[in-house]
């Protein structure tokens, strides 16, 4: 029996969420963006020369969840090309892994911002 659906629906994501627990400041990260409705961090193991997470503050799973906010999703892509142009010469790959079998480790929506440089053809 255990928890009933009001107690489901108030479950804490931040409480298991390593990105939640990296917004809320549990965890240390290499912060180069916050705004009110996302940050952007260094990537713990960066395949490129910038390699930069750009994560919603708000939890959503994948892209998929994200795209049910048009605005969000248009903020976290301006973001993205901003750090870009910022750390990197503009150019920049944009990848959102969705589901285990695309590679996504991190159930919490996030954009790899992969700058720096000629990038290599690559599976990320
Ligand atoms: P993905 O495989 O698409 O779910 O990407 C998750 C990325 O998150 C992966 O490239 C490594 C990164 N990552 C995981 N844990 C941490 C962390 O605690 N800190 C930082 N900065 N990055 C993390």
């Amino acid at each position: 029996m255990g928890k009933n659906v009001n107690e489901h629906d108030t479950d804490r994501h931040e409480d298991q969420c390593v990105f939640c627990r990296i917004i809320a400041g549990e965890i240390p990260s290499e912060q180069v963006h916050a705004d009110e409705k996302v940050i952007a961090f260094a990537d713990l193991h960066p395949q490129a020369p910038v390699h930069v997470l750009v994560v919603p503050r708000e939890h959503r799973r994948d892209i998929t969840e994200l795209a049910d906010d048009p605005e969000l999703l248009a903020h976290t892509a301006r973001v993205a090309a901003q750090v870009a142009a910022d750390r990197g010469n503009g150019d920049f790959r944009l990848v959102f892994n969705t589901g285990p079998d695309a590679g996504q480790t991190v159930f919490h929506v996030h954009a790899h911002v992969l700058a720096g440089g000629k990038l290599a053809e690559g599976e990320l």
